[in-house]
């Protein structure tokens, strides 16, 4: 496609980029939230918005099928990045990586007995690494929703999942005892396109980039 093809995710990404989206003179024609349609048209006829799952938006942009594409720091540690062009930190849909256990685990003792600990988690990647730098043996469980149920059935002692209120871990008598990075969304753009379409993408990252700086 000659145009620019943004893909994102429903809820809080999609909510949390309309405003910047808005700053680079892009409205969407129709709500992804209530439309089943998978690729929404824009004010502009050379902009369209492709929605996906939050962690497939790498995957679209690096294959080139979008030029551009807005992703958490979560899903792109996991999907490491490759193909990707990483310009703005856009400081939105912010959050923290933490380990939490049940209420009553010691954690701490644990890990300093050198226990094995079983660890549930969809982001294996970063669970892998953060026990790896501690010197902390893991057993990792993937799963893909809902971890804080595993340490209450006794699928794990722990997990590694995003926080950001707190309050689905204190709903399920969790704890959080470890951050392990704060997370945000960026904005990634296929390497290739920002060669070929540089005149139609420059504008588009550098709104981006204002309405940011603006914000800070
Ligand atoms: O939901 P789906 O399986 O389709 O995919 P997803 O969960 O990856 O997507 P989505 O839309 O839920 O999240 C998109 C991005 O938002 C993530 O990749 C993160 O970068 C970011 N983000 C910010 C969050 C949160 N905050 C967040 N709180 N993603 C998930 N959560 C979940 C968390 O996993 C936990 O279950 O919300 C729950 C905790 O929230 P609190 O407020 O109770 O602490
Ligand atoms: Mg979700």
């Amino acid at each position: 496609m000659s145009g620019i093809t943004i893909a994102l995710s429903k809820g809080r990404i999609f909510d949390e980029t309309a405003p910047l989206l808005a700053a680079a003179g892009i409205a969407p024609l129709e709500n992804p939230e209530t439309s089943r349609k998978l690729i929404i048209g824009t004010n502009r006829p050379d902009v369209r918005l492709i929605i996906v799952r939050a962690s497939d938006t790498p995957t679209y942009v690096q294959y080139g099928a979008a030029d551009l594409g807005i992703a958490g720091k979560d899903v792109l540690l996991e999907h490491g990045g490759e193909g990707l062009y990483q310009p703005i930190d856009l400081q939105i849909a912010k959050c923290r990586m933490m380990v939490a256990v049940p209420e009553g685990f010691d954690y701490e003792s644990a890990v300093r007995k050198g226990a094995r600990l079983r660890v549930a988690t969809k982001y294996l990647r970063i669970a892998r690494e953060h026990f790896a730098a501690k010197g902390v043996h893991v057993d990792l469980i993937k799963l893909y929703g809902s971890m804080e149920l595993a340490p209450l059935v006794g699928l794990a002692d722990v997990i590694v999942d995003l926080v950001s209120t707190g309050n689905t871990l204190r709903a399920n008598n969790l704890r959080a005892v470890e951050e392990i990075m704060p997370i945000s969304a960026r904005l990634i753009v296929n390497q290739a396109a920002l060669k070929l379409k540089h005149a139609l993408l420059q504008p588009v990252i550098e709104a981006f980039e204002s309405a940011v700086s603006s914000h800070a």
